[in-house]
């Protein structure tokens, strides 16, 4: 049921204006901090969870670097045992659930309606209330710092361990409450992207014609909706048995700890493929563009990719070897585990043969991608080698896990993810990052990523037990522990020169040529639009009929299969320009919210009573946002009718119906109440 509109879309000269609904006038700022908290513009959207994630970023950075400066050398008392245990737990928590899964988020909120040809995402106010919950609740989580202290129980938080009788302090019931509001927004926003995927694809946009990042990112989307509850439920049992005497864990009352790390890692597993998965699409949008090839087998990428993602659900206890749980059952989960390795591999081969013969450009993007690649590809083998359960038996929790995982997360999810804020920041803000900062901040990123985990190999294998607060001298430890402590340096110094990248760029915009629309001769249709896109994205709505299809606009092929120019970039972008398009209005109800829920959270932990405005908050936010016509009252006019329908491309399920892309469940006239 697409909807295609041929026509610009003009508005009503006057309509009687209605008077507002609602308590607050509708906002109306264009520009300005006031625009951004009340935008419901996925693109600005995406920008803020790209901001706050970065600043998140140099928050867990920072613990990193204390942590490493403690083991520097043997012996040390820099900080506490107590402290040391904080801040490897805040930085696992701060890196996984504030920075990467939101960096991607960001990505995908940005990217995924632009590159499926659409106006915004299906739910737009949805959309903000994701990305204010997500900075209520990390800023929450990192308040806890202040209040008593953060939680001291690794990122997984066992039982008893994390138990009152263990962790006494507030930092657990800092980490439950926080992840639990920080996985409502990721549970929102995965509902809103993956409909998103589902509903609201331009004609012709088949699945199978999709690009291969909205292809990951929906798989991680997926994954989410059925990960999250099951986060959510264990945490909220944890809560339960430290603040109200529940005993769901307790194994002096014949509770069984083991149900925390089956819920734990049911969870824990998938989230490790949330995670990789948004990497594996910008690997697969960068590599093809810089090959100037198209991405080798396609079908099989996508296939790979949602294998990983089914597969993901049933290694979980590879995780829990050493726990006793049964020598059958750690037979099996080590052998589910090493089927992982097929897609993954058959991944690593297509983007391999996709730079085979390819003519290859080494932009930053490109050398970001292709060292992912690699880190991933060395992550992934010791990775291997932990299913093996006998190895991981003397392996688990020793540095060489450490070194698997930062391989894995850093080298394969965060050197990706930063070759992609090169390769979009052109689209998003206008203007080029500088390729030659850009390089510095590359080579530094790598050699100290290297330095850094590379050695963490040796230390485990020696012995060096993880979560160690410090070491005796003159039991071999002495020499690698300082490489790892230069080299974090050396890493903290590359991301910093990104920082100063970005700074220098913005400087200097303004005496660079603009770059505009497709400044790496780019595949998707995102690069059709103008750098920064307009607001309401596409003007008219593509007609897809291939994948890459804005290649095929500009290039067709020889007889030996060569590609040739058959168009210039100007002759298929679209010109940008003011066009009236009709789009939803902003709202301040998804603030009012987010702003709510930590009230709620102090209150459960500090005084029962403080949850009442906190509630209050929320409940009165619902209600405005739901007698909040989601469109404002002038702008209900012709431009809301359905365009008149032309169905075409093969076995097309997109378009959503609305080609406001403000499709909110029962927008449709305007007047009533919606519930997006
Ligand atoms: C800036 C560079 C980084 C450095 C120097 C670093 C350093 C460390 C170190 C030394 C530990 C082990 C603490 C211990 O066992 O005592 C650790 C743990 C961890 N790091 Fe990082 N890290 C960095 C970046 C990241 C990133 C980007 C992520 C994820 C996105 C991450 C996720 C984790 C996790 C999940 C743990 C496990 C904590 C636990 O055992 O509970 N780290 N990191
Ligand atoms: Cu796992």
């Amino acid at each position: 049921m697409a909807v295609t509109e041929r026509t610009t879309l003009e508005l009503p000269a006057a309509i009687a204006e209605p008077e507002p609904l609602g308590v607050f006038a509708r906002p109306r700022a264009k520009r300005g901090w006031r625009a951004w908290v009340t935008t419901v513009d996925h693109k600005k959207i995406g920008i803020m969870y790209g901001a706050a994630s970065l600043f998140f970023f140099l928050i867990g950075g920072i613990e990193a670097l204390i942590i490493r400066s403690q083991l520097a050398v043997p012996n040390n008392d820099l900080i506490s045992a107590d402290a040391y245990n904080q801040l490897f737990t805040m930085h696992a928590v701060t890196m996984v659930f504030l920075f990467v899964m939101p960096l991607a988020a960001a990505f995908a909120n940005y990217l995924i309606p632009l590159q499926i040809g659409a106006r915004d995402v299906a739910f737009p106010r949805l959309n903000a209330l994701s990305f204010w919950i997500f900075l209520a609740g990390g800023i929450f989580l990192n308040t806890s710092w202040f209040l008593g202290g953060g939680a001291d129980c690794g990122w997984f938080c066992y039982v008893p361990n994390s138990t009152v009788t263990f962790s006494p302090s507030h930092g657990v019931d800092f980490f439950a409450i926080g992840l639990l509001i920080t996985g409502t927004a990721s549970l929102v926003s995965a509902i809103n992207l993956a409909v998103t995927v589902l509903n609201m694809r331009a004609p012709g946009m088949t699945l199978m014609r999709m690009p291969v990042f909205t292809w990951m990112a929906f798989i991680t989307q997926m994954l989410l909706v059925f990960a999250m509850p099951v986060i959510t439920v264990a945490l909220i049992l944890l809560f339960f048995d430290r603040r109200f005497g529940t005993n769901f864990f307790d194994v002096s009352e014949g509770a069984d700890p083991l149900l925390w790390q089956h819920l734990f890692w049911i969870f824990g597993h998938p989230e490790v493929y949330i995670i990789i998965l948004p990497a594996f699409g910008v690997i697969s949008e960068i590599i093809p563009t810089f090959s100037r090839k198209p991405l080798f087998g396609y079908n099989f990428m996508v296939f790979a990719g949602a294998a990983i993602g089914f597969m993901g659900w049933g290694v979980w206890a590879h995780h829990m070897f050493a726990s006793g749980m049964g020598p059958l059952s750690v037979a099996a989960f080590s052998v589910s585990t090493m089927f992982i390795a097929v897609p993954t591999g058959i991944k690593i081969f297509n983007w391999l043969a996709t730079l085979w013969g390819g003519r290859i450009r080494f932009t930053v993007p490109m050398m970001y991608a292709v060292a992912a690649v690699a880190m991933f590809t060395i992550g992934g083998l010791s990775g291997v080698s932990h299913s093996i359960a006998p190895a991981d038996t003397q392996q688990t929790d020793t540095y060489y896990i450490v070194a698997h995982f930062h391989y894995v997360i850093f080298g394969g999810a965060v050197l990706s993810l930063f070759g992609a804020l090169y390769f979009w920041w052109p689209k998003a803000f206008g203007y080029r990052l500088s390729e030659k900062l850009g390089k510095w901040n590359f080579w530094l990123t790598l050699i100290g990523f290297n330095l850094t985990f590379g050695p963490m190999h040796v230390l485990g294998l020696q012995g060096m037990s993880r979560r160690t607060w410090t070491y005796d001298r003159g039991i071999g430890f002495d020499g690698w522990n300082l490489v790892a402590t230069v080299g974090a340096f050396v890493l903290a110094l590359g991301v910093l020169l990104f920082l100063v990248n970005v700074a220098v760029s913005t400087a200097r915009r303004k005496s660079q040529p603009p770059v505009g629309h497709d400044p790496w001769d780019a595949r998707s249709l995102e690069w059709m639009v103008a750098s920064p896109p307009p607001e309401y994205n596409f003007d008219p709505i593509p007609h897809v009929r291939a994948r890459d299809d804005f290649w095929y606009r500009k290039y067709g092929e020889d007889e030996f299969g060569r590609a040739v120019r058959i168009a210039a970039t100007d002759d298929v972008v679209q010109p940008g320009g003011d066009r009236h398009v009709h789009l939803p209005a902003p709202s301040y109800w998804p603030l009012v919210i987010a702003l709510g829920m930590p009230i709620i959270g102090y209150g459960l932990i500090f005084n029962l009573w403080l949850v009442v405005p906190g509630l209050l908050l929320v409940v009165a936010g619902m209600y405005g946002w739901s007698i909040e016509p989601p469109d404002e009252p002038e702008h209900t006019g012709p431009a809301h009718q359905e365009a008149a329908d032309q169905p075409d491309g093969p076995g097309d399920s997109g378009g959503a119906g609305d080609e406001s892309g403000a499709a909110e469940v029962s927008s449709a006239s305007g007047e009533e109440a919606p519930v997006g």
